[in-house]
C-alpha cells in the first residue's frame, strides 16, 4: 500500500528530536525561605478525601459518556488530583482562582456542588452556565470566588493578573491563582503576563499543569528545553518545579506562593510536573502516547500515592479511608440523579446572557 503523505514529508512531520536532558532539581527556590509549618492530620485527611470525590466524580464522567448518557466535553483530569485540591485548599475565603479544564477538584473545593459540575455538563438549568455550554468549559461563580475556565489558552493568566493588579491597587489582602498547561506557556500571553506580574509584585500564583502532551503534542515538539521553571524565573519572580502527583508537596508550595504574594512578596510560577493520563478529551484514544510512560506514571497515582501515605505513617486506619471512598461514592451518585432529573434551558431565554 503507498503511503499517501511519502515519507520524506511524514519523517520531517512526525520525527522527534532528541529529547534534552530534564532538570535534575528545581532550579530557583522560593526566594522568601519559607517554610509552612507540618501539615495537620486533618489537613492530610482532607486533602484525601477531596482527591477521592474527584477521582470518583472523573470515573463516573467517564462512564456516564461510554454509556452514552448525553454528556458534553468531557476532559478527563485523571491524575491531576494532585494538583487541582490543593490549589483550591490553600487559598483563603476571599481569594480568586481561575482554573483549567482538568481541575473539577479545584471547583469542588471552592463549594461547587458535583451536582451543579454534572448539570453543566448535560447541559441543565441548573449548571454554573445555565444550560448553555455543556462543558467543563463556563463554570465561574463569582460568588464562589471562581472564574470560569477560559477556552482561549493562555488567556486566563492576564485575566486573572487583571484581577491580582486590582486587589494590588485597592490595597486588599487578597490572592488570585490561576492555571495553565505545558502547551500554554509557550503562547506570548503567558511571557507578557509574567513579565508584568514580576514588574509590579502582582499577588499572583500561577501554577503550570505540566502533564507532557498539549492535544496529541509531546513537550519535546513543543520547546526546545523543559526549563519551564527557568524560563519564569528570568522574569524576575519565585519559580520551582514540584512533583504534581505529590498533593502534600503542593499542598505546602502553593500556600508558600499564596503567603509569599499576600504579604505583598510578589507572584510565583510553581511547574507541577504530572502525566496526562487519558486523552485531551474523551473521543481521543491517545493511541500517540508511549503506554510504558502511562504505566510507569499508573504506579504514581496521586489518590494511591496519600491512601497508602496516610496507612503507613499511621495517621488513620483503613476503615476511615474506607468510609471516605463510600461518601464519596453516594455524594457522586446523589449529584448525578439530581443533574439527571434536572430541566434544560426553556427556550424563550436563549438569548439571555448575550451581550454582542
Ligand atoms: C488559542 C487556542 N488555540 C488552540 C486551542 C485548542 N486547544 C484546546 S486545549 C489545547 C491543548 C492544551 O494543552 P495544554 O496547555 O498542555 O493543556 P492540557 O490539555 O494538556 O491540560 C488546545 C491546542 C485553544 N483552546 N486556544
Ligand atoms: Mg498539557
Amino acid at each position: 500500500m503507498s503511503d499517501p503523505l511519502g515519507s520524506h514529508i511524514r519523517e520531517a512531520l512526525f520525527s522527534t528530536p532528541p529529547r534534552p536532558e530534564e532538570p535534575k532539581a528545581p532550579a530557583t527556590q522560593p526566594e522568601s525561605g519559607e517554610t509552612p509549618a507540618d501539615l495537620a492530620d486533618e489537613l492530610r485527611i482532607d486533602l484525601y478525601r477531596w482527591m477521592r470525590l474527584t477521582r470518583t466524580f472523573d470515573n463516573t464522567m467517564v462512564a456516564m459518556w461510554k454509556q452514552g448518557r448525553g454528556l458534553g466535553g468531557t476532559f478527563s483530569g485523571r491524575g491531576h488530583e494532585g494538583i487541582s485540591v490543593p490549589i483550591g485548599l490553600a487559598l483563603g475565603p476571599d481569594d480568586v482562582i481561575a482554573p483549567m479544564h482538568r481541575d473539577v477538584g479545584s471547583y469542588l473545593v471552592r463549594g461547587m456542588t458535583p451536582a451543579r459540575v454534572f448539570g453543566n455538563l448535560l447541559g441543565k438549568v441548573t449548571g454554573p452556565s445555565g444550560g448553555r455550554d455543556a462543558n467543563l468549559h463556563g463554570m465561574g461563580d463569582l460568588s464562589l470566588g471562581i472564574i470560569g475556565y477560559v477556552s482561549h489558552i493562555p488567556q486566563q493568566i492576564p485575566i486573572s493578573l487583571g484581577v491580582a493588579m486590582s486587589f494590588h491597587y485597592r490595597d486588599e489582602p487578597r490572592v488570585a491563582l490561576t492555571v495553565c498547561g505545558d502547551g500554554g506557556t509557550t503562547a506570548g500571553a503567558y511571557h507578557e503576563s509574567l513579565n508584568m506580574a514580576a514588574l509590579y509584585s502582582a499577588p499572583l500564583v500561577l501554577v503550570v499543569e505540566n502533564n507532557q502532551y498539549a492535544y496529541s503534542t509531546p513537550l519535546d515538539q513543543q520547546m526546545a528545553t523543559f526549563a519551564i521553571t527557568e524560563r519564569a524565573a528570568g522574569y524576575g519572580l519565585t519559580a520551582r518545579t514540584e512533583d504534581g502527583n505529590d498533593v502534600e508537596a503542593m499542598y505546602r508550595s502553593v500556600k508558600a506562593a499564596v503567603d509569599q504574594a499576600r504579604s505583598g512578596g510578589g507572584p510565583t510560577v510553581i511547574e507541577a510536573r504530572t502525566m496526562r493520563m487519558l486523552g485531551h478529551a474523551i473521543h481521543d484514544g491517545a493511541e500517540y502516547v508511549p503506554p510504558e510512560l502511562l504505566e510507569e506514571w499508573e504506579t504514581r497515582d496521586p489518590v494511591e500515592g496519600q491512601r497508602r501515605r496516610l496507612l503507613a505513617g499511621g495517621v488513620c486506619d483503613p476503615a476511615r479511608l474506607e468510609d471516605i471512598d463510600a461518601w464519596a461514592r453516594t455524594e457522586i451518585d446523589a449529584a448525578v440523579a439530581e443533574a439527571e432529573a434536572a430541566p434544560f434551558p426553556h427556550p424563550d431565554t436563549v438569548s439571555d446572557g448575550v451581550y454582542a
